[in-house]
């Protein structure tokens, strides 16, 4: 899975960036382990060689730039980079810094959330009547039949955002999602904010963030509020010094536990593990994926060859403690290719 960090220029994401990311030096791409108590605490039972974090890629995308006329400029660049990502997180600047520039001079969170919606809209538009009007020649000079399914779907599309709505938030069956999954809709992308507040600040923040939620109450997005420059510190402590800071900061968690919860949410994932003595082990998923599907994500073969699920639920183990004892209590079970895989399940996959 891949997070692309947008938002205009000084807002907080190459800080946040570097807070999340293990690595220093400038790159800007990064994989980042998904924490996982349940996984640390399955690792402590099996004592494997290996424990395997899920992870995520994490993205750095440099700052839209503002043109003369004060228009964001979406680059082709930047259509590139945010290209293959699952979903855009927005940061956007609540902080107070002199010596930082804004590049609309003032802080503003509603402004700056309106202002890059709409770019993005304007570059969904034009996306679409270009298409658009490619199609329509198309289809009078040949029948392509791909062209011509498309020719609906464009159409919805364009009455849709012809309204400066969003095109995450229309309704798309799985064949329209088909016909639109080589195109790159902005506001088609799953989207969170990120307001990044000044540690000094943090009595406003729930104000802040009630605000934006009224203003902006039918979007299909989630806000996350964090401080930027005060966690990015946080992270530079050894954990229990920073934990201690947190505490009496108020914050229990830190902003990357929070931003990834709330980003599983968002892209409706879950997780199930593998266990053993060679690796304990989390993977990603879509939530109602089937076993047979989740057997596909660990090994393409798995898939294919795939007889049964060995399948016992992550409290379930942690309150009988081993395999056998799940059986003798019942909560073992062996499931078929149709099971839904539940968030914390502890999988084996049988197959030929
Ligand atoms: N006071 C304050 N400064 C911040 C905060 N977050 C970032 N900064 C500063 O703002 C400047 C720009 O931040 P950066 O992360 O590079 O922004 P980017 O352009 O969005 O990547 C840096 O000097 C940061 O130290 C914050 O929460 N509070
Ligand atoms: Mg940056």
């Amino acid at each position: 899975m891949q997070i692309g960090l947008i938002g205009l220029q000084n807002s907080g994401k190459t800080t946040l960036y570097n807070t999340v990311s293990y690595s220093s030096g400038d790159s800007n791409r990064t994989v980042v382990k998904v924490p996982d108590d349940r996984l640390d605490k399955l690792t402590a039972l099996f004592n494997p060689k290996k424990q395997i974090n899920a992870t995520l890629e994490i993205i750095d995308i440099p700052g839209l730039q503002l043109s003369d006329e004060g228009k964001v400029k979406i680059s082709n660049d930047f259509l590139s980079k945010v290209k293959n990502n699952d979903a855009l997180f927005h940061i956007v600047r609540q902080f107070e810094n002199e010596s930082v520039p804004h590049p609309e001079s003032s802080v503003d969170v509603l402004r700056d959330i309106k202002f890059l919606e709409t770019e993005f809209l304007l570059a969904d538009m034009t996306l679409i009547e270009n298409r658009l009007e490619k199609i329509q020649k198309e289809i009078l000079k040949t029948k392509n039949e791909q062209v011509q399914r498309e020719f609906p779907v464009f159409k919805k599309l364009q009455e849709h955002i012809e309204k400066e709505i969003p095109l995450r938030d229309l309704e798309l069956d799985e064949s329209e999602k088909k016909i639109l999954s080589g195109y790159q809709f902005l506001t088609l992308k799953p989207l969170l904010i990120g307001i990044n507040f000044d540690e000094n600040s943090k009595d406003s923040v729930k104000e802040i963030v009630e605000k934006v939620k009224s203003v902006f109450s039918n979007a299909n997005y989630e806000i996350i509020p964090f401080f930027g420059q005060f966690e990015f510190e946080l992270s530079q402590l050894p954990e229990e010094e920073s934990s201690v800071f947190m505490n009496d900061f108020g914050i229990e968690e830190s902003a990357f536990t929070r931003i990834l919860r709330t980003l599983y949410q968002l892209l409706g994932l879950q997780s199930f593990f593998t266990v053993g003595e060679d690796e304990c082990r989390a993977w990603t998923i879509k939530i109602n994926m089937t076993a047979q599907e989740a057997a596909g994500v660990i090994h393409s073969d798995f898939y294919s060859k795939f007889i049964r699920a060995e399948v016992v639920s992550y409290n379930d183990y942690m309150q009988y403690g081993s395999f056998p004892k799940c059986k003798e209590a019942g909560v073992w079970r062996l499931e078929g290719k149709e099971y839904i895989v539940k968030d914390g399940d502890i999988l084996n996959i049988r197959h030929s």
